[in-house]
């Protein structure tokens, strides 16, 4: 093999420094050995890398070429670059200090002329992957099989009305998931891709989702047969690449598990893009996963409120990342899944510092968001306030609707003795929403 010059030769380690570093390749606010709430901030976070945006995002867009400068991106043959793509891929995240990255198949090794051929250069990409695991200590999050960029994918794959793209789909799925277990991967994602359609008439709907359900089975049980034990996720996503996605939010997938006998095996990996193009706040799907016993892990990045599609930003807001890290503080956190920057350097983002400060800067906003969560749950203001609002229900009528002695019998009886409801009192969402801001 040639040999491999560093492709970041001016940047070193990003250390941590402090919120009064003027120094912008270095952390301000994530110090992966800190103690929050008695976790190290590393095994909160478990940020993972996504090789597709981070390694193989060109910049192109709909109304233009690709932008990005990668030097390393030299013409040769696809399973030589792929290789030498790897090892800059490693020394990107050895030099950025994360623990963990994501990949499609397609996204580490080419597609080859033919299925075994695509198998053979997976696998020698996942020589190399485990070796410099091996050596860095690095770990894959989860890895997932691209069903989706294929010709043979146009009308799906799980969900495809064509049987051959199914059985392909299920090759492919199954030598992925055998990656993934061969790199001892804590996780594999289902993400819908083209599961989905673009027009109800043409579409047998019921058949497609049974389908897809077949599909997670089918999954599920090659998993044990050799053993993997990392957890499955499943990825909503409204539209895009389709007009409707099968996969729409948290609770259309929560349903879909549980109608099929998939809940015990499958959890959600929830992406804030993909909640905001649902009509959902990420914080929502967040809890409605959460209280179900579904989160599982989180695909971080943020959409525009001005652009209607999935433009996978890095995020940098700390009140989303405080939103995000309450919620998962009060579900008990993410492991075995992790915050997966999915998201993008901006197309005019070209230079490959550019991918430092993205994901430095990402990772220094979830870390603001874990200390200020970790605040708002030490001195518990906030929860006393939600306390208070429900204080009525700690009362024996409360109590007895909850624990099912009530009936609307035995309730009418005592309504018609009071002739009324209590007045609701205020719901303070001001006073709530000024506390929140005296954390940040
Ligand atoms: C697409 C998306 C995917 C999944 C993995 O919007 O989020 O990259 O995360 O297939
Ligand atoms: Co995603």
């Amino acid at each position: 093999m040639a040999e491999v010059k560093e492709a970041f030769p001016e940047i070193g380690p990003i250390r941590y420094e402090g919120p009064s570093s003027k120094n912008m390749l270095a952390f301000h606010h994530y110090n992966a050995d800190a103690l929050v709430e008695g976790v190290t901030m590393r095994d909160h976070l478990r940020f993972a890398v996504a090789y597709w945006h981070t390694f193989r995002g060109t910049g192109s867009d709909p109304f233009g070429s690709p932008t990005m400068i990668r030097p390393w991106e030299t013409a040769g043959d696809p399973l030589t670059v792929a290789l030498n793509r790897t090892h800059v891929a490693f020394e990107f995240m050895e030099k950025l200090g994360v623990g963990f990255y994501c990949f499609h198949d397609r996204d580490v090794a080419p597609e080859g002329r033919t299925l075994a051929e695509s198998n053979s250069n997976l696998d020698a990409v996942a020589d190399l992957l485990e070796s410099h695991q091996k050596r860095s200590g690095i770990r894959l999050l989860w890895g997932t099989a691209n069903l989706f960029s294929h010709p043979r994918y146009v009308h799906g794959a799980a969900t495809s009305p064509n049987v051959e793209s199914f059985a392909y789909a299920a090759a492919q799925v199954r030598k992925a998931i055998e990656v993934t277990h061969r790199l001892n991967g804590a996780g594999y994602t289902f993400w819908g891709g083209r599961e989905g359609y673009q027009c109800l008439w043409n579409t047998d709907m019921k058949r497609e989702v049974d389908h897809l359900a077949r599909f997670m089975h089918m999954a599920v049980d090659y998993a044990k047969q050799i053993g993997f034990t990392g957890q499955f996720y499943f990825e909503p996503k409204p539209r895009e690449p389709t007009k409707h996605q099968y996969d729409f939010d948290a609770a259309t997938c929560i349903n879909f598990l549980r109608t099929y006998g998939l809940e015990k095996h499958i959890k959600m990996n929830l992406e804030t893009n993909h909640a905001t193009l649902a009509g959902h706040e990420m914080q929502h799907e967040l809890e409605y996963a959460g209280m179900q016993g579904f989160l599982g892990s989180i695909d971080a990045n943020t959409g525009d409120t001005l652009v209607g599609w999935d433009t996978d930003q890095f995020p940098t807001s700390l009140y989303l990342s405080t939103q995000i890290m309450y919620t998962v503080l009060k579900y008990g956190g993410l492991t075995p899944g992790g915050v997966n920057f999915d998201a993008k350097v901006r197309r005019e983002s070209f230079e490959p510092i550019d991918l430092f400060h993205a994901h430095i800067g990402g990772m220094d906003a979830f870390a603001r968001g874990l200390t200020i969560a970790a605040a708002m749950r030490a001195d518990g203001a906030v929860q006393k306030l939600l306390d208070e609002r429900y204080a009525s229900w700690s009362s024996s009528m409360g109590k007895g609707i909850e624990d099912g002695s009530e009936s609307f019998v035995s309730l009418e009886k005592q309504m018609l003795k009071s002739g009324d409801a209590t007045p609701c009192s205020s719901g303070r969402q001001e006073l709530f929403e000024n506390l929140i801001n005296t954390y940040l």
